[in-house]
């Protein structure tokens, strides 16, 4: 019998990839359909915003990878115990984000000496900003420090 679940998305480590863990992690059988990047243009108009990761399960097919991906902590029981743990997952999953918008011009750049200076703009300005916040965020949540 074919998988209930089917995630669509490109064959690399983006968007896509949190829902992919969630699916290991689960142990839940899902069919991981990679499209090639050459085969993109004939999906995308398939799909209701023009874009991937997409969910599909019980004839149904949605996309918003952080979405799907909320769906499916919630289905391996990773979500928060109640309304506040949640918002800091949420909080934690937006943080994320935030950081992982200032990659999209380094994966964009193809000149390699300006590829070189936005990561290291990334790193200062960003990585040494917001990495050591949410760690220490981690680090309050789990009662380590006060
Ligand atoms: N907010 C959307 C953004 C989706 C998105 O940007 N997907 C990219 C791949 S990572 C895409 O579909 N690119 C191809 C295109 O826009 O034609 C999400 O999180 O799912």
């Amino acid at each position: 019998m074919a998988p209930a679940y089917k995630l669509i998305y490109g064959d690399y480590r983006g968007l896509g990839e949190t829902s992919r863990f969630l699916f290991k992690y689960g142990g839940i059988e899902f069919e991981d359909a990679r499209v090639q990047f050459e085969d993109w243009p004939q999906w995308k108009e398939k799909t209701p915003f023009g874009q991937f990761p997409l969910l599909e399960h019980n004839g149904k097919q949605i996309n918003q990878s952080i979405a799907i991906a909320r769906y499916l902590a919630n289905l391996v029981k990773l979500a928060g115990n109640d309304d506040w743990e949640n918002l800091e997952i949420d909080s934690i999953v937006d943080t994320i984000s935030d950081i992982r918008q200032k990659l999209v011009p380094i994966g964009r750049e193809q000149d390699q000496t300006k590829r070189k200076a936005l990561i290291d703009t990334l790193i200062k300005e960003s990585f040494s900003y917001h990495l050591p916040r949410l760690v220490k965020k981690i680090m309050v949540i789990w009662h380590l420090v006060g």
